[in-house]
C-alpha cells in the first residue's frame, strides 16, 4: 500500500490507534490522531512517538476543521461504526477502515484469522504455537492484546500471521481476506454495540466475506447458528464437532480427536493428553488443528504442541490454594456463555464473583448453569441489581452485593471452606471498574495472593 502524502485521521488513541499511527508514519502518511475523550492528556499520548514524527493530535469534538483535507480514517475497535463521529466522517466522503483492515492491506504474508464469541484467545494462542513449531516468522496478533498493525515490520511474503479478530474489528473491514478463517461459536454478546442478534451474526460471519474457493473456513458443527449461516461462503468449509462423527473434518470420538479426510481416519490426539479442560477447549483444539492442517502443517507438529500447551491467562486459570480453598481467575468470562464454561469446569462447592459492565445480556441461563455448585454469588458493578433480579427469577437467593472486587474477594474467603473453590467469572465486561479484563484478572490474582493463610 502506498500512503505517501496521504492525510490519515487515526481515531482512538489506545493500543490500536498508536500502532496504526506508527505504521502510517512509516509508510509516509501525514497522521492526525483523534480521540473523543476530551480529558486525555495529549502530551502523554505524543510520548509514544519519536520527536521527529510530525504527529498532530486533537481530542473532544470532531469538528469540520479536524476533518478538513483528510483522505482516510482508521478507526479503533472500540469505535462503533454507527457512532455519530463515524457517520460524520462518512458524510464528509472520507473512507473509514478499521485498524485490522489497514494492517491486513500492508501484510504480504499468510493470514489465519479466528473469530467467535468464546474461545478465540485460546485457539489463537494454540494455533500461533503450532505455526511457530514449523519455523519461520509467526506473529500472533489482534484482539488477544497485540494490535495487528504493530507487527507489520515482521511480515513479508513468507510470514504467517495468526489473528484473533473480534466483532468490533470485523465491523470495519473492507478487503480483509484470510487464507484460513474460523468461526468457533456464536452466542449473544455485545448486543448493546451490534443492536440485534442478526447484526452480530452477520458481523461475525463477515470474516469469510472476501474468501474465495482457494481458501478455507473452519466451522463448529455443533453451533446451530453457524450451521444456518453458511450460505454465500465461497471458501472450502472444514467442520469440527465435539458430539457427532463427521465423514469429513475433525471430531471427538470418546476420548480421541479424529481427523477424517478423503475416507482416511487419523487420530490427532487423546484428550487425556491435553492440559486444557472442558468440551469447549476440545473444540478450540479441533479448530486450531483443522486450521493448521489446511495450510499443510504435519500432524506430528500439531500433536507435539497440543501436548505441551497450557491454559491461557485469565481463562479458568488456577491462581493458588489457601486454607484448602482453590482460587480460579476466569476474568475472561466476559459474557454469560463464557462464564457458563467457567462454572462448568468447577468440580467443588464454589463462591462465585460476578457482575460488571452492562452489555444488555440476559443472565438466567448462566444462573441455571450453577447446578447446585454455587454456594454464594457475590455481585459487583453496574449489573449487580440486574443479575440479582435474574437470580430471583430463577429462585436462586444465595447472593450478596459487594462494593468492589476487594470486598468481593474478602466475602468469598470468609465464606469458603476447606475443599471449596473461589471463582472470578463475572459474565460481564470489566469496563467501568477496570480498563479491561486483563487488569481485572491481574488485580484479582494480586488480592488473592495477598490473603492471609
Ligand atoms: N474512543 C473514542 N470514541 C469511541 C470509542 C473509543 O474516541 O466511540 C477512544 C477512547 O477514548 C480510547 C480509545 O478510543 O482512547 C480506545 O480504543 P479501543 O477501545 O479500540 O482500545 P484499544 O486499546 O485500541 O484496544 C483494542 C481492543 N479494544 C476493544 O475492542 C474495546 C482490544 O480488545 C484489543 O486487544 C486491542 O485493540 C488490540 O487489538 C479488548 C477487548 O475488550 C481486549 N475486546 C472485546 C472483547 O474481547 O470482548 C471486543
Amino acid at each position: 500500500m502506498d500512503f505517501k502524502g496521504e492525510k490519515v485521521l487515526v481515531f482512538g488513541t489506545g493500543l490500536s490507534g498508536i500502532s496504526a499511527a506508527k505504521l502510517l508514519i512509516k509508510e509516509g502518511a501525514e497522521v492526525l490522531l483523534f480521540d473523543g475523550n476530551e480529558e486525555l492528556d495529549c502530551s502523554r499520548i505524543l510520548e509514544n512517538f519519536d520527536e521527529w514524527n510530525e504527529v498532530r493530535i486533537s481530542v473532544g469534538e470532531l469538528s469540520e476543521d479536524v476533518t478538513k483535507g483528510i483522505d482516510l480514517a482508521i478507526i479503533s475497535p472500540g469505535v462503533p461504526i454507527d457512532c455519530p463521529d463515524v457517520m460524520t466522517l462518512r458524510a464528509r466522503g472520507i473512507p473509514v477502515w478499521g485498524e485490522v483492515e489497514l494492517a491486513a492491506r500492508c501484510d504480504q504474508g499468510l493470514l489465519l484469522a479466528i473469530t467467535g464469541t468464546n474461545g478465540k484467545t485460546t485457539t489463537t494462542s494454540l494455533l500461533g504455537e503450532i505455526m511457530k513449531s514449523c519455523g519461520g516468522q509467526v506473529n500472533t496478533v489482534g484482539n488477544i492484546g497485540i494490535p495487528y498493525s504493530g507487527t507489520i515490520d515482521n511480515t513479508g511474503e513468507d510470514s504467517i500471521t495468526v489473528a484473533e479478530i473480534s466483532s468490533f474489528q470485523l465491523e470495519s473491514i473492507d478487503e480483509f481476506h484470510p487464507k484460513v478463517s474460523a468461526v468457533l461459536n456464536i452466542t449473544p454478546d455485545h448486543l448493546n454495540r451490534h443492536h440485534t442478534m442478526e447484526c452480530y451474526i452477520a458481523t461475525k460471519m463477515s470474516i469469510t466475506r472476501n474468501q474465495t474457493e482457494e481458501d478455507f473456513c473452519v466451522l463448529n458443527y455443533e453451533d446451530e447458528i453457524i450451521r444456518e449461516h453458511t450460505d454465500g461462503i465461497k471458501a472450502k468449509l472444514v467442520w469440527f464437532s465435539s458430539l457427532h462423527t463427521l465423514d469429513e473434518g475433525l471430531y471427538l470420538d470418546g476420548t480421541e480427536i479424529i481427523c477424517s479426510h478423503d475416507g482416511i481416519k487419523e487420530k490427532v490426539i487423546d484428550i487425556d493428553e491435553l492440559n486444557i479442560l472442558g468440551r469447549h477447549n476440545h473444540e478450540n483444539v479441533m479448530a486450531a488443528a483443522a486450521m493448521a492442517l489446511c495450510v499443510g502443517v504435519p500432524m506430528e507438529n500439531i500433536r507435539k504442541v497440543l501436548r505441551e500447551f497450557k491454559a491461557v491467562e485469565h481463562r479458568i486459570e488456577f491462581v493458588t490454594e489457601k486454607r484448602g480453598v482453590r482460587f480460579y481467575n476466569d476474568s475472561k468470562g466476559t459474557n454469560p456463555d463464557a462464564a457458563i464454561k467457567g462454572i462448568q469446569a468447577m468440580d467443588r462447592p464454589t463462591c462465585l464473583i460476578g457482575g460488571g459492565y452492562d452489555k444488555d445480556s440476559e443472565y438466567t441461563e448462566w444462573i441455571k448453569s450453577f447446578d447446585g455448585k454455587v454456594k454464594l454469588l457475590v455481585l459487583i458493578g453496574q449489573t449487580r441489581e440486574k443479575i440479582a433480579a435474574d437470580a430471583e427469577k430463577c429462585g436462586f437467593k444465595d447472593y450478596v452485593f459487594a462494593d468492589d472486587l476487594r470486598e468481593a474477594v474478602d466475602i468469598c474467603y470468609e465464606n469458603a471452606q476447606n475443599g471449596d473453590a473461589v471463582l472470578l467469572s463475572p459474565a460481564c465486561a470489566s469496563w467501568g471498574m477496570f480498563p479491561n479484563y486483563e487488569v481485572r484478572g491481574k488485580m484479582f490474582k494480586e488480592m488473592v495472593n495477598a490473603l492471609e493463610e
